[in-house]
């Protein structure tokens, strides 16, 4: 197995501890010759957070888990003739877009990563304590009491990520879909005989004549039970919930003109079993392996899959991602599908990938 598919880590549970703020101090000011001083201790220091920000490079939450606790610095207490303690430091951890963050025991969510703007703080260190300087009033010159620093917030935190693409494949297991990335894009994913060889989502991007590109996610192979936990289960359903428009990969079969339809009913009652909004995005049906059937085959197989699933003809390529036949035209049909760009755009890519 290549380094790249074991060291993907997309689900991690860290605990995290922000700084203790410092205490404030009780003193009084001593000086020869001055018999009264007055109150002089200083606040304590605030205590230092944990911040995650967002790291556009990065894909996987592997850094993450290279710790199981994360311990942010306390502050320090405050210290006689005024003295304030010093700040602890914050810890800044880089996550990949897409982050989400649950309370471990609750599930419940605290920070989405697309919301904040780029950085969140997961646990906010304590306040410094006031010191006893500054409770002096006219009528309390001598007070003798100071404020305890307040304890930083501690978690035991669910890290999961959830890829952030415009595109998403989806299929059955050996479908064809990373053939299919590897065809539209300059990604390197493995591809075997066999099922299950796409083990995380693995991302490549069609350049687009702006400079930007489309991101597609080949995803693994969905089957039936995985909204219940069978196969790869819901690990990798969550990477679809992020991308914006979902093609499916089927395969075709000379042998079982039903297989494509059969296999896409299966894939729309796992998506639905997970979460059924995912299923109103814009989506498009690629029947894959065009090279395996026989002249007339695919005309009676449209049919069948257009009988049976009510799926416009316009939404379907047949392609052959092994040999790159109709690939051009499908790309072109992601990236004006994809709706953020201007006519003219799309006229300098069908130019470029004609
Ligand atoms: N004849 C033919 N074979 C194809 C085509 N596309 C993919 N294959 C073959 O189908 C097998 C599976 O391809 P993959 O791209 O690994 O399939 P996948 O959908 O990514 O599979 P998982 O990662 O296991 O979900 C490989 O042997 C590919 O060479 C095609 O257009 N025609
Ligand atoms: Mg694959």
């Amino acid at each position: 197995m290549c380094p790249a598919q074991t060291d993907f880590i997309d689900r991690v549970v860290i605990r995290v501890k922000a700084g203790d703020g410092g205490d404030g101090c009780i003193s009084f000011h001593r000086e020869k010759f001055v018999p009264r001083g007055g109150p002089d201790g200083g606040d304590g220091g605030n205590g230092g957070s944990i911040i995650f920000k967002v790291h556009p490079g990065r894909n996987t939450l592997e850094s993450l888990a290279s710790k199981p606790f994360y311990r942010a610095e306390d502050g320090g207490h405050g210290d006689k003739n005024d003295r304030h303690g010093r700040s602890g430091k914050d810890i800044l951890l880089f996550v990949p877009p897409g982050t989400v963050v649950r309370d471990h025991e609750t599930q419940e969510l605290l920070v989405d990563m697309e919301d904040t703007e780029g950085t969140a703080v997961v646990a906010k260190g304590g306040h410094g304590g006031r010191g006893n300087a500054r409770f002096a009033t006219a009528s309390r010159q001598v007070p003798r009491f100071a404020e305890p620093g307040t304890p930083g917030e501690e978690f035991k935190l669910l890290v999961e990520l959830k890829t952030v693409a415009h595109v998403g494949l989806v299929g059955l297991p050996n479908a064809g879909k990373s053939t299919l990335l590897a065809a539209m894009t300059a990604a390197r994913p493995r591809i075997a005989p066999y099922p299950f060889t796409t083990l995380h989502p693995i991302l490549g991007t069609i350049p687009i004549s702006d400079g930007t590109g489309l991101v597609v996610a080949d995803i693994p192979g969905i089957i039936q039970g995985a909204s219940e936990g069978l196969g790869l289960g819901l690990d990798f359903l969550r990477h679809i919930e992020r991308t914006r428009m979902l093609v499916f990969v089927l395969e075709l079969s000379p042998a079982d003109p039903s297989f494509p339809a059969v296999t896409y009913q299966q894939l729309l009652t796992e998506i639905r079993a997970y979460d059924p909004e995912i299923l109103t995005r814009p989506a498009l049906i690629v029947l894959n392996k065009l090279d395996l059937l026989q002249e007339g085959d695919l005309e009676i197989i449209l049919e069948e899959f257009i009988r049976e699933t009510g799926v416009e003809q316009d939404q379907i390529h047949a392609v052959s991602a092994l040999q790159g036949r109709n690939v051009p035209q499908l790309r072109e049909t992601l990236i004006r599908s994809s709706g953020t760009l201007t006519q003219d755009q799309i006229a300098g890519d069908e130019e470029r990938l004609s």
